[in-house]
């Protein structure tokens, strides 16, 4: 059996790792992950607000939904509705909005004039801090939405294999997107690196992706189970198993026990956040207000409309297990102190 309260972890312990199939040691595993958690932050877990404002996008890429080419019906919100939705969030109690986007033409042609706008409004209107997640914007941008006072760059590379990387996101460039990640970090802005599981991947690529969100400083990361997605050229690929997404979770824990790491509302719904929570999650993301006409990604409407995406709701759940969501102060003061 592995001794989890050690500090490093071997490439082969962690193949091991995400190989093993030992419930025993599985268990101590998502245990030791679970303690440090509550040794960094007691009993509080994090909730962020999603803002999917426009899902107009310019790229192909082979997993997701609202691909360029998939003939589906899509939105842009304008700038008042995306302010009274991140309002609504704000005052439902999550600690931070993130405006997430397709890569719309539009905004590229107005070089985000309008997103600047809206990230600046929610900082200081609401004193409330703000992600940004544009997909790959070029250095003028990132230094645009740095004056704006956006807190946190997310990017996701989805895998540190470039030549999955490349079946994933097609005609787009691997070294582009990481640059965008490091220059946005380079620029004062936290980063969120993500993988997604269940696309192609082996032991051995997610060791790479683990010790690469840990080599670039990501203050943020985050695993996602892949969602076959209707018309998409991965539609017939099965998702994968949750052990493999939660058996991750735990590792980032026990690898950066500092970290921020999602437990996405977006894969499996409200009936998935205590799973996830149990590997050593810290913050539940993807929370839409019901009937906003907003959407998600992975799961985009599930359990959206019904309620069951709110902080209401996850704050039932944590609470049976004993924890709590934390307050705006309490964040603040947990990112001040990282
Ligand atoms: N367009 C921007 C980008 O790609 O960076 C931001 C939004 S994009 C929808 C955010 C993330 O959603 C992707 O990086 C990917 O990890 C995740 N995603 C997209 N389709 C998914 C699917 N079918 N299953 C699980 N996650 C998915
Ligand atoms: C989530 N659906 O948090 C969102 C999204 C983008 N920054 C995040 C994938 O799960
Ligand atoms: Fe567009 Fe992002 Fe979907 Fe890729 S993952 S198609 S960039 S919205």
């Amino acid at each position: 059996m592995m001794d989890f309260g050690k500090k490093d972890f071997s490439e082969e312990e962690l193949v091991r790792l995400l190989e093993c199939e030992d419930p025993e040691e599985l268990a101590a595993m998502f245990a030791a992950a679970r303690q440090l958690r509550q040794e960094r932050q007691g009993n509080k877990i994090f909730a962020y607000g999603f803002v999917y404002f426009t899902t107009y996008c310019r790229n192909n890429c082979n997993f997701c939904y609202y691909r360029r080419s998939n003939d589906i019906e899509r939105y842009r919100k304008n700038e008042e509705d995306v302010l009274a939705v991140a309002k609504a969030l704000i005052d439902s109690g999550v600690n931070l909005i993130d405006l997430t986007m397709g890569e719309d033409p539009q905004y590229h042609a107005e070089q985000f004039e309008t997103v600047c706008r809206i990230i600046r409004t929610i900082k200081e209107t609401y004193q409330t801090p703000v992600m940004i997640s544009p997909g790959v914007v070029d250095d003028a941008v990132i230094d645009k939405f740095a004056e704006a006072g956006a807190d946190f760059y997310a990017l996701y590379q989805e895998t540190h294999n470039r030549a999955l990387f490349e079946r994933l996101r097609i005609g787009q460039s691997y070294d582009e997107r990481m640059h965008a990640k490091l220059y946005a970090r380079d620029r004062g802005m936290y980063i969120e690196e993500g993988l997604l599981a269940g696309v192609g991947e082996g032991p051995a690529d997610i060791v790479r992706s683990l010790k690469t969100m840990g080599e670039i400083g990501a203050k943020q990361v985050r695993v996602m189970s892949f969602i076959p997605q209707e018309g998409s050229p991965m539609e017939k690929v099965k998702s994968p198993d949750r052990l493999e997404e939660l058996k991750i979770i735990a590792l980032m824990r026990l690898l950066y026990p500092d970290a921020l790491i999602p437990a996405s509302l977006d894969v499996d719904g409200i009936k998935g956040l205590e799973d996830r929570i149990n590997a050593g999650a810290n913050l539940i993301t993807s929370i839409i207000p019901p009937k906003s006409g907003f959407m998600g990604v992975a799961h985009n409407t599930m359990d959206v409309d019904e309620g069951g995406r709110t902080v209401e709701e996850a704050a039932a759940i944590l609470e049976r297990m004993g924890l709590r969501i934390a307050t705006k102060d309490e964040y603040r003061a947990f990112l001040a102190a990282r």
